[in-house]
C-alpha cells in the first residue's frame, strides 16, 4: 500500500469542511441528491491518511485459533465470485455531532469538532463477512472477529497503537457485516476503503474498517485501543475505565447549513433526514419557533431500517432570526432528548440541535 494525502478525492469547499485529515459534508450539500449520499459528497473519516493498495495484488488474509485449520487467503476476484449482497446502510462517526456538546451545552470535549456532517447512507454491495469466515473454516471455538487495516499505523502522543482495527463479537460478525467492494455501484473508491472494507451496520463508523488486508479470527476476546482508549464513554457519570458502546444513536438534520438566509414572507420548503440505529425512523417532528411548537414533517421516500427517513416541511419566515429543530421518533420508542448526556470524549451527541437561520 503505497500511503497518498490524507484524502485523495477532491473537496470543493461548497460540499465538505475540511478538519484536519477528516471531511465533512455540508448539509446544504444534501439538498439536491436523492436517498443516497453520492461518492462526490460521502463524508471522510481518517486516523491517518488514505493509501493507495493495488487490487490485482491485494489478498485478505484470514487466521487465528478461532478457524480450524491454517490461514486462508482470498483475492479480490475470490471475492466476486461468491454470492454477492446489497444494502443500503447509514455509515456515521461516533463523533458526529460533537461540536454541540460545547456550542448548545457549553461543555468541553475532546476530539474532531464535528457538526452534523459526519454521516452518509451508501448502497454497498459485497460478500457477507459470514460466507467469508465459513469459507475460512469458522470453528465452533470462534469469540471475536477483528478486521484490521493496511492505513498508516495511528501514532499517538509518541506511541504506535498499531493499524486501525476493533473486535466484533462473532454473533455480530454472523449477521449483518458485510465485505464491501461496492459503493453505489462504482468500485468502492480509496478514501472509503478500497479495495474492500467492512460495514457493520448499526454500529459506529470505527468498527467499518476501511482498507481490510487481515481478518483475526480469535477463541478469546480481543481488545483494541479502538474499544478500550476510545470509543467509550468517560466522564462523571462513567466508571473510570469508561464504559464501552458498539451503537450509533438517533438524529435529525436540515439539509441547510447554520445562518441559511431566506427571504422573509416567501413559502419555503425545509427538507432534511433523521435516522436510528436501533429501528426505522416512525416520524419527525419540526419546530420553527424555537421548540414552541411542533408540526409533523410530512416523509418523502422510504424509512429504511440501519438507513435514514427522507422529510419536508412548508414554512413562510417572518423577518428576523428563528431558530429551527427537528425531533426524530423511531419505532423502537426512541426520541432525540433536550440534552444529550455529556462525556469527555463527545461521543453520540443525540439531542436536539438547534440551527440559527435568518430571514430578511
Ligand atoms: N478504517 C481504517 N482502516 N482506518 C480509519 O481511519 N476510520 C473509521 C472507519 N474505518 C478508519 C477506518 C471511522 S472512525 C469512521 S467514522 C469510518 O471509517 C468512516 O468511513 P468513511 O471515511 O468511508 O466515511
Ligand atoms: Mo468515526
Amino acid at each position: 500500500a503505497a500511503a497518498e494525502g490524507p484524502i485523495v478525492k477532491p473537496l470543493p469547499p461548497e460540499l465538505f469542511k475540511p478538519l484536519g485529515t477528516n471531511a465533512e459534508t455540508r448539509w446544504s450539500a444534501l439538498a439536491a441528491v436523492g436517498y443516497h449520499v453520492p461518492i462526490d459528497r460521502f463524508f471522510v473519516r481518517n486516523h491517518t491518511s488514505t493509501p493507495i493498495i493495488d487490487s490485482a495484488t491485494w489478498r485478505l488474509e484470514v487466521s487465528g485459533a478461532g478457524l480450524r485449520g491454517g490461514p486462508v487467503s482470498f483475492s479480490l476476484r475470490d471475492l466476486h465470485r461468491l454470492p454477492s449482497v446489497a444494502r443500503s446502510v447509514t455509515l456515521e462517526c461516533a463523533g458526529n455531532g460533537r461540536s454541540y456538546f460545547t456550542s448548545q451545552q457549553g461543555q468541553t470535549v475532546s476530539g474532531t469538532a464535528w457538526g452534523l456532517g459526519a454521516v452518509g447512507v451508501a448502497r454497498w454491495r459485497g460478500v457477507r463477512l459470514s460466507t467469508v469466515l465459513r469459507k475460512a473454516g469458522l470453528s465452533s471455538r470462534a469469540v471475536d472477529v477483528q478486521a484490521s487495516g493496511l492505513d498508516p499505523n495511528y501514532v499517538t502522543g509518541g506511541v504506535d497503537l498499531g493499524p486501525v482495527r476493533r473486535p466484533l463479537p462473532v454473533r455480530k460478525a454472523l449477521d449483518d457485516v458485510i465485505l464491501a467492494y461496492e459503493m453505489n455501484g462504482s468500485p468502492l473508491p480509496a478514501d472509503h476503503g478500497a479495495p474492500v472494507r467492512l460495514v457493520v451496520p448499526s454500529w459506529i463508523g470505527s468498527a467499518s474498517i476501511k482498507w481490510v488486508g487481515r481478518i483475526e479470527v480469535s477463541d478469546v476476546p480481543l481488545f483494541s485501543p479502538w474499544n478500550t482508549q476510545f470509543y467509550r464513554f468517560f466522564g462523571p457519570d462513567f466508571p473510570a475505565d469508561g464504559r464501552p458502546f458498539d451503537r450509533q444513536s438517533i438524529k435529525s438534520a436540515f439539509e441547510l447549513d447554520p445562518g441559511a438566509a431566506f427571504t422573509a414572507g416567501k413559502r419555503v420548503r425545509l427538507t432534511g433526514r433523521s435516522w436510528s440505529a436501533a429501528g426505522r425512523i416512525k416520524h419527525v417532528e419540526v419546530s420553527t419557533d424555537g421548540g414552541v411548537r411542533w408540526r409533523r414533517a410530512r416523509p418523502v421516500g422510504p424509512s429504511i431500517d440501519n438507513a435514514w427517513q427522507r422529510w419536508e416541511l412548508d414554512w413562510k419566515p417572518s423577518v428576523g432570526a428563528h431558530s429551527l429543530q427537528a425531533r426524530a421518533y423511531d419505532v423502537r420508542g426512541n426520541s432525540q432528548p433536550e440534552v444529550a448526556t455529556f462525556n469527555t470524549l463527545g461521543y453520540l451527541f443525540d439531542a436536539v440541535v438547534k440551527v440559527p437561520v435568518t430571514a430578511a
